[in-house]
């Protein structure tokens, strides 16, 4: 009895322990915590990419690289931060040139620049959101560096909220910038100076173990001859559900 009593806790931890740690929004970790996007493009831009986040205090350590951008062109590249925290679709239709997707298009979505990814010694806050000098200008282009944000900016990024932009698109296949459309963030610029060219959600890398116990009552529902698969395969995933259950106090059910 009391074996197949653990057996049947065991299978509710492994029942209730793994969408806990599938889940990114688990609260704790949030000092130290690394994040990856994998970016797509917008607007058929061609453009894709990668970027590795770690977030220590204040610190933003970043990675981002990308290829497929129009050669000898600047690129704007930012962290957004609000809307949905989320990447329009590459199909998505905007205001723009026939149709294309300008940056404030999908505000709703990735929400408004919070961190400017440029190139020292440019500044790194949205003020510095269109400073051309500063950001890569290759097809292809690697970037890393550490920047300083305030202490919501760093809890939102950790929390998984951040969404990599990464701007300029040639529309016209004209070679650079031009066109009658003007930008929606700056009518100086032609719209395709600015408009989206890829997009990645950076999302929590590191699973954590879950910290909170186990609710053990009403776990007869489980039936204790599938808790022997359950375990099993909890324990191939490495999440150790069956040392995880018995350690703790059992309870008796009903
Ligand atoms: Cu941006």
């Amino acid at each position: 009895m009391r074996t197949s009593r653990i057996a049947t806790i065991a299978a509710t931890a492994a029942l209730v322990g793994l969408p806990l740690l599938a889940s990114p929004a688990s609260a704790q970790g949030h000092e130290g915590g690394e994040l990856t996007a994998t970016l797509t493009q917008l607007n058929d831009s061609g453009a894709s990419g990668t970027a590795w986040a770690k977030v220590t205090g204040n610190q933003v350590e970043i990675k981002l690289d990308t290829k497929g951008l129009l050669p000898g062109a600047p690129h704007a590249q930012h962290i957004h931060i609000g809307g949905t925290n989320s990447c329009p679709s590459n199909d998505q239709k905007g205001s723009g040139f026939e149709g294309a997707l300008q940056t404030s298009d999908a505000v709703d979505q990735y929400g408004a620049v919070k961190v400017s990814l440029t190139q020292d010694p440019g500044k790194t806050d949205a003020s510095a959101a269109l400073d051309v000098a500063n950001f890569p200008t290759g097809a292809t282009n690697s970037y890393s560096r550490t920047v300083t944000v305030d202490d919501a900016i760093a809890k939102q990024i950790a929390a998984g909220d951040g969404v990599v932009v990464v701007h300029g698109v040639d529309h016209d296949g004209s070679g650079k910038y031009d066109g009658s459309v003007k930008s929606d963030l700056d009518p100086k610029l032609p719209s395709e100076a600015t408009d989206p060219a890829a997009c990645g959600e950076l999302n929590v890398a590191q699973m954590n173990m879950p910290q909170g116990g186990v609710e053990t009552g009403g776990s007869d529902t489980a039936g204790t001859e599938y808790a022997g698969g359950f375990a099993l395969g909890a324990l191939a995933l490495g999440l150790g559900g069956v040392g995880f259950a018995a350690t703790r106090r059992i309870k008796t059910n009903r």
